[in-house]
């Protein structure tokens, strides 16, 4: 016994001197310098990641190094003795620093990514690793196009060409079941009054019975319209870069169509309109109101919004661009949320409007849509969700809607532009469903 183990030593110790019959005296654990190149993931076209923190841990003696990734995304560990090792890079960007990155706002203070290998041999033959961050997901849906404005009274479709475009600006698939949209409920006046705000708007503090925690004002916005959309859970994915189309109606509008009443329904100059006929979605009022638009037809192969408060006979929004849009997500039915009175009415009758009061932080998005810099009504939505505003140049039935500008180009993903500020990220341009402004 004593005999073998001293002939496997000795062929070991053979084997090993004839490996390193080149050099005298190198030790077993052989260093080697060893490079790490830190990627983002494809979400973010596999951009090398500067400034990274990276980490190599023997799994045996705990030995640590430590650095951080050069402009190209890389670091050189210098003699590192061979061994197993655990390899993890990090990355925190404040909401600053990765809107410069990406172009977008992310939900919170910061982002965090992060990447793990473990149990990785490096050796001399084994010393240059890729590693690629992580991060949850990143982004969220965002209003991409508000038509309003509508097209010409006499050569396009007036307002019935009228439609909202959302694009999943997030590196995941979204799903659009359940989801809320929402006109918020301005006043068009600058009077200041005794139930208004110092800026003419609404003093909702004054509202009958309005009883809310924290502040009615700044805390929450009121709903002028409001539709939930149709779905069960995941019925209506949206692919990270996609978009989806709500119609005030999906028919073409650029082609003549049967009204309700039986009556075609045709434009002059059908450049100055859109084809809503490949709509995902469509406001469908006609159960619903006594007397139905006659262009409000029911398209069969495009769900219908389910409708929870309308202003008008169809999704009809402000032709002069006096529209704020939020679109929100909620656990609890929003048919359930306290509604107000606006704080003008102080007797509440049967026929009152009551506005439903949804708190600001159930907000995924939002957009607020002046007539014109020289002719504003009072802010509508609070600034953290939108700090200004867009308006389209052309007007009213100018056929131009409120389109938000391109940020970046990751891989096949695009992704808007979102710094929550109106007046930077959005411009007027002539309409184009499932289009970009730039
Ligand atoms: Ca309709
Ligand atoms: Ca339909
Ligand atoms: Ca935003």
């Amino acid at each position: 016994m004593k005999k073998l183990f001293s002939k496997i030593m000795l062929a070991g110790i053979v084997a090993f001197s004839l490996a390193c019959s080149e050099r005298d005296d190198s030790p077993r654990v052989e260093p080697t310098d060893v490079t790490i190149q830190v990627n983002h993931s494809e979400d973010f076209d596999q951009e090398p990641a500067q400034g990274s923190k990276v980490t190599l841990r023997n799994t045996t003696s705990q030995q640590t190094f430590e650095g951080e990734t050069t402009a190209d995304g890389s670091i050189i560990f210098e003699a590192v003795p061979s061994g197993i090792y655990d390899i993890s890079a990090t990355i925190t960007m404040d909401a600053e620093a990765f809107f410069n990155f990406a172009g977008y706002l992310p939900d919170g203070e910061e982002v965090v990514f992060n990447a793990n290998q473990t149990a990785v041999p490096i050796n001399t033959t084994a010393s240059s690793f890729t590693v690629e961050l992580l991060a949850g997901r990143l982004g969220n849906l965002v209003i991409k196009q508000v038509y309003a404005a509508g097209s010409d009274r006499v050569d396009g479709a007036l307002f019935r060409d009228q439609f909202i475009e959302i694009h999943n600006n997030s590196t995941e698939t979204q799903y659009m079941d359940g989801l809320y949209i929402m006109g918020v409920l301005g006043r068009l006046a600058n009077s200041v009054q005794d139930f208004t705000q110092p800026d003419g708007q609404w003093d909702w503090t004054k509202s009958v019975g309005m009883n809310a925690e924290g502040d009615p004002n700044t805390d929450y916005v009121y709903s002028k319209w409001l539709y939930q959309f149709p779905g069960s859970g995941q019925q209506y994915p949206v692919e990270p870069g996609a978009s989806i189309i709500l119609a005030a109606t999906a028919v073409n509008h650029k082609a003549p169509f049967e009204g309700n009443d039986g009556n075609t329904i045709t434009v002059n100059n059908p450049d100055l309109t859109v084809n809503l006929s490949n709509a995902d979605f469509e406001v469908y009022l006609g159960d619903d109101v006594p007397t139905p638009l006659a262009s409000d037809i029911d398209n069969q192969s495009v769900p219908n919004m389910l409708n929870i408060q309308w202003q008008g006979t169809d999704l009809i929004l402000d032709n002069r661009g006096r529209e704020s849009v939020v679109i929100f997500a909620s656990d609890v039915d929003v048919r359930t949320f306290p509604r107000y009175a606006t704080p003008n009415s102080q007797n509440i009758t049967n026929n009152t409007v009551l506005r439903y009061q949804i708190p600001k932080s159930l907000i995924i998005d939002g957009v607020e849509g002046q007539e014109s810099p020289t002719n504003q009504v009072p802010k509508m939505l609070p600034v953290d969700i939108d700090a200004g505003f867009f308006y389209v140049p052309g007007g009213s039935f100018s056929s131009e809607a409120g389109f938000r500008l391109t940020a970046n180009t990751f891989g096949d993903r695009r992704v808007m532009k979102d710094s929550n500020n109106s007046e930077n990220d959005i411009i007027g341009k002539k309409a184009d469903p499932k289009g970009f402004a730039d």
